[in-house]
């Protein structure tokens, strides 16, 4: 409790911290070129350098001994075969790819690494690799004055890093989520600097408890990690886009996910009764809200077990789910990876027998407290205990189940260090290791189990997972929330830059409790909050026990007509956003972006957060504050049109805006397409129809690819997909559309209305090269498209 007074700050509780001793790894005494790898012996260690691809290079350093064996499951990517270049000389090695080079200086061992154009991209200079007094690795890299810093993940905060100290171990924060708390739930550790416009990426792929610091020194940023091997990559970039590309190819890329879990989704700790959630249901459908999911906190288990469902108070969920999925409303419930101390519950009776829960190397098995009481903890290190937990998932997808939650796996548990004791080990199949060094994996390999699981049982629908905690690498299984944020405007601020962030670190499927999770939200509040949320990639709204309602009729009719009014926007725009998400499955982009990742060499948009962009060419300016109606927002270079009211604004400059309770501020690029379905109640409706907005820019070409798939199995893989690109030029008195179609799938909709926004003049519109007509109607101007 006095750590909450002055208390805390009295002279004698002040700790004076030594600075911790670094001990350099010495020189080199002797290298040598093995294949895509160069290999040097220190005095007292050794380093790996390895080219993955041209682009990408991998250091591996054991500073204290000769084994650089690392192995993560992370990283996916295969090395790819690749030719490089050695040269060795007195007191210098250098080698190089095509894309990139290291210049490395032999006494003392110190690393450069250049593009090829020659620009330094990552240096060493006073310090450079080495050890602290206890064993913890660390690594010093130059920063130049005009670096900026992004991603590393979840983290509270601005969008720039710089000046900032952050951690990675995987915590359970319920509150109070403020500027300096950190960590949170998920360890991504890897950033992205963008230096003088041009961005490259280090991921320093380490699941001990690892920090980065960009504040205690001026000219020094240093990455350090509690014990282990140093193992990081460099990424050449030049641009964020291609960052992204290149530390996703090395993690993997998030699946198209089904189009059921882009919509709305309602959740609530706790809908408690199946007539409660069908209540519910009926509620949305009555006042015609669209909703793709309810979500079933805790309550709906018998005694907080996984795997069971309380039968008082969910007498029949096959019927539930049944019945709503007609209407197009899918059941998310949450599995928590504690399983309750019970010989008589299967799930654990099961797990005891087959030795599948984590222990201490003594052979007890670990028991920590959770919702359930005493409770063990399943050992996803090990390959058959994953099988085994998704085979488990069976129960859910018998009662129609196509999505899980997966929450509380940092693994948090009730107890002062808030999660398992750190000597517990973990089987690691046949590895064993602490769970001090695995402790940061266990969100991703619960992940991993649920999806694998549940893609096994579905027989080829796409699952959905939903994650708390993760690491590296989680964009492959699962999407993320951000945990117990809080219904305070603050928290509104935060949500873009955090997610921002998350998808500047390889996830681009996140989204924050929409009106605030904690504490009680207000109509204004979740109104403007419901704004954004309609244009994150994830899209849910959540609130605690016994805070207000926050369901969008909460707050009277004036709130909800507007609430409405969004998520509807939402599913127009659904096309579109999932076209994004098809792009981040195929690139890694991020879909909800920084300003910076499109326009890298403004410096105006380096710390901008908050505004975003939704794909390349749409920026949205919401109002983040009670009793607001203007802010200012700033445009990049180019022309931009106000989505509501279609007044012109020009690029480069700052305006102050006007958007009254009913209006989020969207802008779109002059010269750029966006794509519009229908409205509709659920994804389960297809559109019959689909809207191609040109914003008309004389002397533009501009360019759209739509994408289109069944939205729910993994046919696409196989080719059953629709894709079309729509190149757009205008000239004086014409404008020309030329299409190119690829894959086979046939999607329901057969028309597309091209509609021309901002051109008074007339003109003449061709597609594929012949005439099409053009309807004018008031102030609408459209043409038809067929497929
Ligand atoms: O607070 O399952 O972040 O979304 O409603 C303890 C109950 C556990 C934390 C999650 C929150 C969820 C809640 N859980």
């Amino acid at each position: 409790m006095l750590e909450d007074s002055s208390f805390a700050i009295q002279p004698s509780q002040s700790k004076i911290f030594a600075k911790s001793t670094f001990f350099d790894i010495g020189n080199v005494v002797s290298s040598q070129k093995s294949g895509p790898e160069v290999i040097l012996q220190t005095e007292t260690g050794k380093v790996i350098i390895k080219f993955i691809r041209e682009d990408i290079v991998q250091i591996t350093a054991n500073p204290l001994g000769d084994s650089c064996f690392v192995s993560s499951p992370a990283v996916v990517a295969e090395s790819q075969p690749i030719d490089i270049k050695y040269r060795e000389e007195t007191d210098s090695i250098y080698c190089h790819s095509l894309k990139l080079i290291l210049a490395i200086t032999k006494c003392p061992l110190r690393i450069t690494i250049l593009d090829a154009k020659g620009n330094v991209i990552v240096s060493e200079g006073q310090r450079g690799m080495g050890y602290g007094s206890s064993k913890e690795v660390i690594c010093f890299k130059e920063m130049s004055e005009t670096d900026y810093f992004y991603g590393f993940g979840e983290k509270t905060g601005y969008l720039n890093k710089r000046g900032e100290k952050l951690t990675m171990w995987n915590t359970d924060v319920y509150a109070p989520h403020n500027p300096e708390t950190d960590p949170l739930y998920q360890s991504i550790p890897f950033f992205i600097t963008l230096r003088d416009g041009k961005a490259h990426g280090v991921f320093f792929d380490h699941t001990f408890r690892s920090t980065f610091d960009l504040q205690s020194e001026e000219k020094y940023y240093s990455f350090s990690a509690d014990g282990g091997l140093l193992n990081y990559y460099v990424m050449v970039g030049p641009s964020p886009r291609d960052v992204l590309e290149q530390y996703t190819f090395l993690t993997g890329r998030m699946p198209i996910p089904p189009k059921w879990a882009i919509g709305y989704h309602q959740s609530r700790y706790s809908y408690e009764t199946e007539e409660e959630v069908l209540t519910l249901a009926k509620t949305f459908i009555k006042k015609e809200i669209p909703l793709d999911a309810i979500y079933l906190d805790i309550h709906y288990m018998d005694g907080y077990r996984v795997f069971t469902f309380d039968k008082n108070k969910f007498p029949n969920p096959e019927k539930m789910v049944t019945e709503l999925k007609k209407l197009g409303i899918r059941i998310v419930p949450i599995v928590d990876p504690g399983v309750k101390q019970d010989v008589e519950y299967p799930i654990y009776k099961e797990g005891i027998q087959q030795d599948y829960f984590c222990k201490y190397i003594e052979g007890p098995v670990y028991i920590g407290d959770v919702w359930a009481g005493r409770s063990v903890f399943p050992d996803f290190t090990k390959k058959s205990v994953k099988e085994w937990w998704g085979t488990k998932h069976k129960y859910y997808t018998d009662l129609g189940i196509e999505g899980i939650w997966n929450d509380m796996n940092e693994p948090a548990v009730f107890n002062e260090s808030k999660t398992m004791d750190l000597s517990v080990m973990h089987h690691n199949n046949g590895n064993p290791k602490s769970h001090r060094e695995l402790h940061n994996l266990y969100g991703l390999l619960m992940s991993e189990a649920t999806y694998e699981g549940l893609k096994k049982e579905l027989n080829g629908l796409r699952p959905f997972v939903l994650t708390r905690a993760g690491y590296s690498g989680i964009q492959r299984y699962a999407a993320v929330w951000t945990g117990d944020n809080r219904s305070f405007w603050e928290h509104l601020q935060m949500t873009l830059p955090m997610i921002m962030n998350l998808g500047l670190s390889g996830v681009a499927f996140s989204g924050a409790d929409v009106g605030g999770f904690a504490h009680n939200s207000n109509g204004e509040l979740l109104t403007r909050w419901t704004q954004v949320g309609a244009f994150t990639p994830y899209f849910r709204n959540h609130s605690v026990l016994e805070s207000v309602r926050q369901e969008p009729w909460s707050f009277g009719e004036k709130y909800e007509e507007i609430m409405k009014r969004y998520i509807e926007l939402r599913y127009e725009w659904l096309p579109q956003l999932y076209t994004l998400f098809v792009e981040s499955n195929r690139t890694g982009a991020p879909i909800m972006r920084p300003l910076f990742f499109e326009y890298p060499s403004d410096e105006q948009t380096y710390q901008i957060s908050d505004q975003f962009m939704f794909g390349d060419n749409v920026i949205i300016a919401p109002i983040m504050e009670p009793g607001k109606t203007h802010r200012t927002v700033f445009l990049p270079e180019g022309r931009w049109v106000d989505y509501w009211t279609e007044e012109d604004y020009d690029g480069k400059q700052y305006h102050l805006v006007k958007a009254e309770l009913n209006t989020l501020p969207i802008f779109v690029k002059k010269g750029s397409m966006i794509l519009h379905g229908q409205k509709k109640l659920s994804t389960n409706i297809k559109d019959k129809k689909l809207f191609l907005h040109f914003y008309y820019e004389p002397n533009s070409t501009s360019s759209f690819t739509l994408y289109d798939d069944d939205g729910m199995t993994f046919s696409y893989l196989d080719g059953v997909y629709f894709k079309q690109t729509f190149e757009v030029k205008t000239t004086l008195g014409k404008i020309e559309i030329y299409t190119k179609t690829e894959g086979s799938y046939q999607p329901e909709w057969s028309e597309i209305e091209f509609v021309i926004h901002g051109s008074q003049k007339d003109f003449d519109l061709y597609l594929n090269g012949s005439q099409l007509d053009i309807i004018k109607e008031q102030d609408r101007v459209t043409a038809l498209m067929y497929h």
